[in-house]
C-alpha cells in the first residue's frame, strides 16, 4: 500500500469545474474490496498458473482456452463473486459525482458489478459482467440468479440441455459488447477525462481512453505509473480510496 498523498489543488479544480466527464475504471477500484487485480504485484497473473493450474495466466480470461477447460475460470468466479465483497469509498463517490451530473459516461472493464451495487445508475461494463449468461450449446440465454448456485460454489452451471452456461464476461478473443463499440466508435464529445485504477494495457479500451487524453483535459489515477502517464493532463500515484475522500471533501462538498 503506498502513502496517502495530497492530491494536486490544480486537479482537484479541474474535476470541481468540470461537468460531462468520461469516467474509465479498472481493476484497482475494487481491489480495497479484497478482489485482486491482474498486474499488481501478488495479482491475479502472478498466482493464476499454480492457483488454478493453468498452462499461461491468461488463459484464465482466453476463449479457446475455456472450451478446452472451463474449470478455472469458474473457481476464480465464485472468488470474484463473494457474496459478502462491498463496494469501495471509491465506487461510492462515483455515485455521487453521478448524482450531481457531472457524469457523462461511466465506462469500466470490471466485471465485479460492484459500480451498480454501489448505486451507480448508468455504467457500461466494456468486458461484460455476470448478470447474464448464455448455453454454449442450444443459446438459451439467463439471467444471474438461475446459474448463480452453481457460480458461486465455484462449479461449472449446466443447462438442461447438457451445454455449459458462460457468463457473459468477455474473454480474449471474444468481441466487445454493442453498448462499449457504438462509443468506441462514435467517440462522443465528452469534458474531461478521469481513469481510475487501470494499467491501460488492455485493448480496445486502452485505446478508446488514450484517444481523449491528448485532447482534452485529463486525470489518471492509479496506484502503479502505466506505460501511458505522459498522455494525461494530471496524473496522481497513490491509492484511489485516499482520492475518492480527498475529492468528495474538496469537489462535492
Ligand atoms: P490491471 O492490469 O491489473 O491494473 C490494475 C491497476 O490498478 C494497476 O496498475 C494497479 O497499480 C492499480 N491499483 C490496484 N489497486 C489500486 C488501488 N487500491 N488504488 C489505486 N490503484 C490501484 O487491471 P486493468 O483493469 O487495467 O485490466 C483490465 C482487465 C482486468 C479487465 O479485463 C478486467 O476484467 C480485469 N479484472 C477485473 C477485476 C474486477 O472485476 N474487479 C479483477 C481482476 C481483473
Amino acid at each position: 500500500m503506498s502513502q496517502n498523498k495530497t492530491l494536486n489543488p490544480d486537479l482537484l479544480k479541474l474535476l470541481k469545474e468540470s461537468g460531462n466527464i468520461l469516467v474509465v475504471t479498472g481493476a484497482g477500484i475494487s481491489t480495497s474490496a479484497g478482489i485482486i487485480d491482474f498486474r499488481s504485484p501478488g495479482g491475479l497473473y502472478s498466482v493464476a498458473v499454480e492457483r488454478y493450474n493453468l498452462p499461461y495466466p491468461e488463459a484464465i480470461f482466453d476463449i479457446a482456452y475455456f472450451h478446452k477447460n472451463p474449470a478455472p475460470f469458474f473457481r476464480l468466479s465464485a472468488e470474484l463473486l463473494l457474496a459478502d465483497i462491498k463496494p469501495t469509498p471509491c465506487h461510492h463517490f462515483l455515485v455521487d459525482l453521478e448524482a450531481k451530473g457531472k457524469i457523462g459516461i461511466l465506462v469500466t472493464q470490471n466485471i465485479d458489478m460492484l459500480h451498480e451495487k454501489a448505486g451507480s445508475k448508468h455504467v457500461i461494463e466494456c468486458h461484460g459482467s455476470y448478470r447474464t449468461g448464455r448455453c454454449l450449446s442450444c443459446g438459451k440465454r439467463f439471467e444471474y440468479k438461475d446459474f448463480s448456485g452453481p457460480l458461486l460454489k465455484g462449479e461449472i452451471p449446466y443447462c438442461k440441455c447438457g451445454g455449459i452456461i458462460k457468463p457473459d464476461v468477455v474473454f480474449f478473443g471474444e468481441s466487445l459488447p454493442e453498448s462499449f463499440m457504438s462509443l468506441f466508435y462514435r467517440r462522443p464529445k465528452v469534458d474531461l477525462l478521469l481513469v481510475l485504477g487501470t494499467s491501460l494495457t488492455v485493448q480496445p479500451v486502452s485505446s478508446f481512453a488514450l484517444d481523449y487524453a491528448p485532447r482534452i483535459p485529463s486525470i489518471l489515477v492509479n496506484r502503479d505509473p502505466t506505460p501511458y502517464d505522459g498522455r494525461f493532463s494530471y496524473v496522481h500515484h497513490g491509492e484511489l480510496d485516499d482520492f475518492a475522500q480527498q475529492a468528495w471533501d474538496n469537489v462535492l462538498r
